[in-house]
């Protein structure tokens, strides 16, 4: 699309939104503070590079062989260089454990070390953005019996919580090289496919490995823990140990943060409508978004309710120097890249669009009981020119305009993806 077609589409935009009240200038200024952690773990279907070839495990799935995967270091990094060039503002890199650079040695996860993740500490700071990170505690003959932090195998669980506090201390020294907080989540696959009987006493493990593996506090500026509770995973369908009681209490007793994934939910329930009863209870959250169909079958997300509703409450409550933004998604069955784009797109797309709510005037209408102007209203803010204001920030952040990116993703298909 030309600059002056953007241009001429935003300046109408820009006197429509004006008239209800919104400023598309300022909500293009404040996208600067929507800083999205991009999931390493889509460029690979959640391989890592312990092995040559690692078998998914722990409930969830990456389904699809589309060519193209990433199977080194170097072509991981290749394809985040080019997701960051296509997507507006500043993102974050978010990195699982097993994808340490092992060099070839075989390193197990109760040995990993911050020499292991140095160069993607320089790539970082290259890139000039920050890091999260995550402990791995699936894909590994340890957790093959179904549990981890929660085993009642005491050498299984002396395992996973070393390979906690060493994930957690290497965080700090990300946090501490990058000059910006890492935020380390720690998820667990630890459940029961059928009826267990004794689920406090896997409870109880869990909050045991917990408390030792947190043992450490690292100043804040450093790194910050998050836990992320799940209803249930393939194979794991009656319990799960880290359930949403568990870590909400765990994360409000202990100051920690809640990680909010919303494939982790039953599917009528909106994580956007948590997002301000956590946020009564503890600091910060973290967020997993991702779009699941039926399940958590972690698939690209999308522009949709779930998503905006997502960002709708974060943006009506200022709310975003108090939540951490992550994907969570992968989809193997399309171009890896594209899908990664077009996930990310959309989760930033979502934030612009709450941005572009005139929220006062709503709440305004709520109070007044004028419950009918205020459902008018929502239905007509969908059709706003919410596109010409985001084809104009793109524009102004020098990324490909509207469709312009799907060229781009193609070209690099032909150049690199499809040369693997
Ligand atoms: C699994 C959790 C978890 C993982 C990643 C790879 O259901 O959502 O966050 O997807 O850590
Ligand atoms: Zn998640």
């Amino acid at each position: 699309m030309s600059k002056d077609l953007v241009q001429k589409a935003y300046d109408i935009a820009k006197e429509q939104y004006a008239a209800i009240g919104v400023d598309t200038d300022a909500a293009i200024a404040k996208m600067k503070d929507v800083n999205i952690s991009l999931h390493c773990w889509q460029t690979d279907d959640v391989g890592g590079f312990e092995t040559a070839d690692s078998d998914l495990s722990g409930g969830i799935q990456a389904t699809g062989n589309y060519p193209g995967k990433a199977t080194t270091i170097a072509e991981v990094k290749a394809d985040l260089e080019k997701v960051l060039s296509l997507l507006p503002g500043t993102q974050r890199l978010n990195l699982h454990a097993i994808y340490g650079d092992f060099k070839g040695e075989k390193v197990d996860r109760d040995q990993i070390e911050v020499k292991h993740f140095q160069s993607w500490i320089d790539w970082c700071k290259e890139q000039g953005i920050g890091m999260d990170f995550n402990a791995s505690c699936f894909s590994h003959p340890r957790s093959a019996d179904g549990f981890t932090l929660s085993s009642k195998d005491e050498e299984n669980r002396k395992f996973w919580v070393e390979h906690l506090k060493r994930c957690r201390a290497m965080s700090a020294e990300m946090g501490k090289q990058l000059g910006s907080p890492c935020v380390h989540n720690t998820w667990i696959p630890d459940g029961m496919k059928d009826t267990p009987i004794d689920r406090n006493g896997y409870r109880i493990q869990l909050k045991k490995s917990l408390d030792e593996a947190m043992e450490i506090d690292y100043p804040k500026e450093h790194m910050k823990d998050a836990v992320e509770s799940k209803l249930f995973g393939i194979g794991v369908e009656s319990m799960t140990v880290g359930s949403h009681d568990f870590y909400m209490g765990y994360a409000i007793k202990n100051n920690k943060l809640i990680c909010l994934d919303n494939g982790h939910f039953h599917p009528t329930e909106q994580v956007g409508d948590k997002i301000s009863s956590v946020l009564q209870f503890v600091d910060e959250i973290l967020l997993h978004i991702t779009r699941p169909i039926r399940w958590d079958s972690d698939h690209v997300v999308t522009l949709n309710e779930d998503v905006q509703l997502i960002a709708s409450e974060i943006i009506r409550n200022d709310f975003l120097s108090r939540v951490n933004i992550g994907l969570d998604f992968f989809d193997a069955s399309i171009n890896r890249i594209g899908a990664y784009v077009t996930g990310t797109r959309a989760s930033q797309k979502a934030f612009l669009i709450a941005m572009l709510e005139p929220t006062k005037s709503l709440v305004e209408m709520e109070e007044a009981g004028q419950n009918f102007e205020r459902l008018a209203m929502l239905e007509e803010l969908k059709t706003m020119p919410f596109s010409a204001v985001w084809d104009y920030y793109c524009l102004k952040e020098n990324v490909p305009v509207g469709m312009e990116y799907i060229a781009e993703i193609q070209e690099y298909e032909k150049e690199v993806l499809f040369k693997r």
